[in-house]
């Protein structure tokens, strides 16, 4: 088997903490819940779990607005939680990548209470602070610049005012940031994920942006990938990703390939890797994601394999489907009819057989669906709620509601479903965000009790993934003019090339190519494909083929 780094043939299972399980009957999901179920994830197979914050932090966001980076917040437990949450991973063979907020701070963070109390405190200059704010929106209501009254100038949150961005121009800020981190790495953490990287470097100037419908201009331009943050990084890596041997993955949304290869190109000590999102961004637009649009299959492929083609060989890719900021794949790219577990497993071949690291969101290897909230007294996130409320301004309320039941970031984190008893096993108080229906036969119990489930077809993909040199760094080639639902590629290495085949049709569809010559099937989601006797591939049907280079 081939050593490289550990990560790249991994498996990596993102926990959205609030609500995988919860230990303590509040409702909330907690790190001695992430404890308890670990023997769940080792049999999964997975090589490491990334958790979501888990810090101090009044919630706005749901722990994306920290207010002590070193402190569990009491909602999810204590320090020596997570201590023996990581020994026991460790234990476990399972690795612990934490979440971690540094482009921004909570306003109830002591470094920004500081900052505010006036133009002259010592951490003024750790925040951006100007007399007037420009025309831009932040994230999720209103403008990015907040006045403070105290002081009289607005600071920047390009996500809220209760998420401050802090000044990454100021070293004493950066001496902060890395110390604090290099602490996480003293514990034995194995990586990080973090958040929102490409926004750390704020432009010299503020200018306007282009308008958009919601009354703001973008700050994206000027703001994502600035230049200097490749320094930042490369500060970062060198201070703290080296001296402890950390795996890295940087969420970027909006970059393009190029700074992608920057931000994980090995010779320049940045990240492992970033989570690009152009595939998931295509039934809407960067900026804009409350419409019914629908992700078109024939972009979807042209731009996986752009990502796959460019990227793989010279940097690396995050490959991923769901997180928990996304509606649930099967929702977007499958069906939730009858043939649901059979599309969730064509999804995860399609994802499983690229190159890169893949990563796994919670419920995805049991097929979950979206939610499908029927009232707005459902809905939890800061982000759909005031989408909502501009929504209708526009639309009546039935379909203002339908729109946001579709997109909304809650369609992730609806509680984890573990069993079909109260509650899918999650919580035995009350969650805080409902369950989803169907738990009684949709759930993690049901599924590792059966040899065809989704689960088990995960285990199988992850089980591949570790042996298989080829679906691990096999080089990898599309294949063309494919009819536009079929999604068919190949991974070559000197001694085995593979073909992953996928049908993203609910129809049977037609499909024939030379190179399915001599191969045998490695894995399939069907029982009695008729792909190599006929070039017929069944609804939602997925093949990995194999073929043993003669020696
Ligand atoms: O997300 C950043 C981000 O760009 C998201 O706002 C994304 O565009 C949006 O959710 C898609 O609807 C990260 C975290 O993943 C997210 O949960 C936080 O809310 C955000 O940063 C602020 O910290």
């Amino acid at each position: 088997m081939k050593k490289k780094n550990w990560w790249q043939r991994a498996v990596i299972y993102e926990i959205y903490l609030r609500s995988f399980r919860d230990s303590n009957r509040d409702g909330v999901g907690d790190l001695p819940g992430i404890t308890e179920k670990l023997p769940y994830l080792a049999t999964l197979g997975v090589d490491a779990i990334w958790i979501t914050p888990f810090y101090e932090s009044p919630g706005f966001d749901n722990g994306y607005d920290i207010s002590d980076y070193e402190t569990v917040d009491p909602l999810y437990g204590s320090n020596e939680d997570f201590d023996r949450l990581l020994a026991e991973a460790h234990r476990l063979g399972i690795r612990v990548i934490i979440d971690i907020v540094v482009n921004h701070t909570s306003d109830r963070h002591p470094w920004f209470l500081e900052s505010r109390t006036s133009r002259m405190s010592p951490k003024r200059d750790w925040y951006i602070w100007q007399d007037e704010p420009n025309n831009w929106g932040s994230q999720f209501d209103g403008s990015a610049w907040h006045y403070d009254e105290g002081s009289g100038q607005y600071y920047l949150g390009l996500f809220s005012g209760a998420q401050p961005d802090l000044n990454w121009k100021n070293p004493e800020v950066r001496e902060a940031v890395y110390s604090m981190m290099a602490r996480w790495a003293q514990k034995g953490v194995d990586g990080f994920r973090l958040d929102v990287i490409s926004l750390l470097a704020k432009p010299d100037v503020f200018d306007d942006g282009a308008m958009t419908d919601s009354g703001y201009g973008t700050w994206h331009a000027q703001v994502a990938n600035n230049p200097l943050v490749h320094e930042y990084i490369h500060e970062m890596h060198e201070r703290v990703f080296a001296p402890y041997s950390l795996m890295t993955v940087g969420e970027a949304s909006g970059v393009t390939l190029e700074e992608a290869l920057k931000y994980s190109a090995p010779e320049r000590k940045e990240l492992s890797m970033v989570f690009q999102f152009e595939h998931v961004g295509l039934d809407g637009s960067e900026l804009y994601k409350w419409t019914h649009g629908r992700i078109p299959v024939e972009a979807l492929k042209q731009v996986m394999s752009r990502w796959q083609l460019e990227l793989s060989e010279t940097g690396w890719n995050g490959l991923f489907w769901c997180n928990h900021d996304q509606p649930r794949i099967v929702s977007r790219l499958g069906t939730e009819g009858p043939l649901r577990e059979r599309s969730a497993k064509m999804l995860a071949t399609c994802l499983y057989g690229m190159k890169g690291t893949l990563f796994l969101y919670q419920g995805e290897e049991l097929g979950m669906t979206n939610a499908h909230f029927t009232s707005a007294d459902q809905l939890r996130d800061v982000e759909c709620l005031h989408a909502y409320e501009t929504l209708l301004d526009r639309y009546p309320e039935e379909e203002a509601l339908s729109i946001v039941a579709e997109k909304t970031r809650d369609n992730a984190r609806t509680p984890m479903l573990w069993n079909a008893g109260p509650k899918a096993g999650f919580s035995e108080g009350e969650p805080w965000i409902p369950v989803n229906d169907g738990y009684e036969t949709l759930n993690a119990e049901e599924q590792q009790g059966r040899s065809d489930s989704v689960f088990a077809y995960h285990r199988e993909l992850i089980r591949l993934r570790h042996e298989n040199d080829c679906l691990a760094f096999g080089t990898f080639r599309p294949v063309e003019n494919t009819p536009e639902p079929v999604y068919a590629y190949l991974r070559e290495d000197p001694d085995e090339t593979l073909l992953i085949v996928c049908n993203f049709a609910e129809e049977e569809v037609f499909f024939q190519i030379p190179e399915t010559s001599g191969r045998k099937v490695l894995l399939g989601n069907i029982p009695d494909s008729r792909f190599l006797t006929e070039g017929v591939l069944a609804p939602f049907e997925a093949l990995i083929l194999t073929r043993k280079t003669d020696s």
